[in-house]
């Protein structure tokens, strides 16, 4: 997409977001997959290390190591820390993660509607078992501090349960023309959103068709670690074994559409007898060209007319 966005060609984007990933740190409320969204939209992201702020710094991070504080493993950025520091205020004053997500963006003009999946709290923690025992901690601790190494008894949404999508996801997703599942961690990302009471009801209900796209290349995400997440979850990290995970629409599913890699077009037949439209495409954005051709097959996946070309 150029600098104008989707809108640009007629097209309205309504993202909607993990928040699984937040954690609650040194007092403050953390949205790691909002605020990377927000700052890669915005053009404000560090590319290089994939989150927080371009620039920054970690002095307030090293003072808190200081003080022991704790969790030193976080990364806390000091630029990264204002956007915290607004999103807890206003949790404080009793407005939404929606409504702090909305605030956000009139600064970072992302240039589509960023929703969180949910205005209740849901935390992905990671039963692992340690000294011979199984100990649940916070993802985030999982991914960072110990990279993913700790063998995974369980994923738990903590408080999934209780909550539910938020209004705002629910009239986006009845009025969507098109619903695509992105290429993101199908178990730590994409999970919590399908895992939430009535989401996957409610995208099924939808009259939209579902097109997802493959994380998975030849066995592997392109970055993350999706392959020991599915692995922890028993299904095969292949773009089959995510498919069959998302299923097919018609077979009480949700998949109308799976765009996997043109080098997985060898799984395209056995994709297929799920019921599932699969076309093998070249899937990896390396640029803004790469990502509107990705974007136009997922448009042009379902038989209907795209709209503008993008
Ligand atoms: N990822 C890291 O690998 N190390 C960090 O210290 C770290 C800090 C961090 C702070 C704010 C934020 O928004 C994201 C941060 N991330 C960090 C990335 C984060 O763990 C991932 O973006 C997701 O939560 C995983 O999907």
């Amino acid at each position: 997409m150029t600098e104008g966005g989707i809108r640009e060609f007629g097209h309205e984007l309504t993202v909607i977001v993990n928040t699984a990933d937040d954690i609650r740190l040194h007092g403050l409320h953390i949205s790691p997959d909002l605020d990377t969204v927000m700052y890669t939209l915005g053009g404000g992201l560090d590319e290089t290390r994939g989150w927080g702020r371009t620039d920054e710094a970690f002095r307030v991070s090293e003072e808190l190591a200081a003080y022991s504080a704790g969790a030193s493993w976080f990364g806390l950025g000091d630029r990264d820390l204002a956007t915290h520091l607004i999103r807890t205020q206003m949790r404080g004053a009793g407005y939404s993660l929606t409504d702090v997500t909305r605030a956000l963006c009139e600064r970072w003009q992302p240039g589509v509607t960023l929703l969180p999946m949910s205005d209740d709290r849901v935390e992905t923690h990671v039963v692992v078992e340690r000294d011979g025992e199984d100990q649940a901690i916070h993802f985030q601790e999982w991914w960072i501090r110990y990279h993913a190494d700790l063998p995974v008894h369980s994923f738990v949404q903590v408080g999934a349960t209780d909550a539910s999508p938020s209004p705002a996801v629910r009239s986006a997703i009845d009025a969507a023309d098109i619903i695509v599942l992105a290429p993101s961690n199908p178990v730590v990302s994409i999970g919590p959103i399908l895992a939430l009471p009535g989401m996957r009801e409610s995208i099924r209900a939808s009259h939209a068709p579902v097109v997802g796209v493959s994380p998975i290349i030849a066995g592997s995400p392109l970055r993350g670690m999706a392959d020991r997440c599915l692995e922890a979850i028993g299904v095969p990290s292949t773009a089959t074994g995510v498919a069959a995970l998302y299923s097919a629409r018609s077979d009480s599913g949700l998949l109308d559409a799976w765009l996997i890699d043109e080098q997985d077009a060898n799984l395209t037949a056995e994709i297929g007898a799920l019921g599932i439209d699969c076309r093998a495409v070249p899937t990896v954005m390396h640029n803004a060209k790469s990502a509107r051709a990705l974007a136009q097959e997922a448009l042009a996946g379902v038989d209907r007319d795209p709209g503008p070309a993008l």
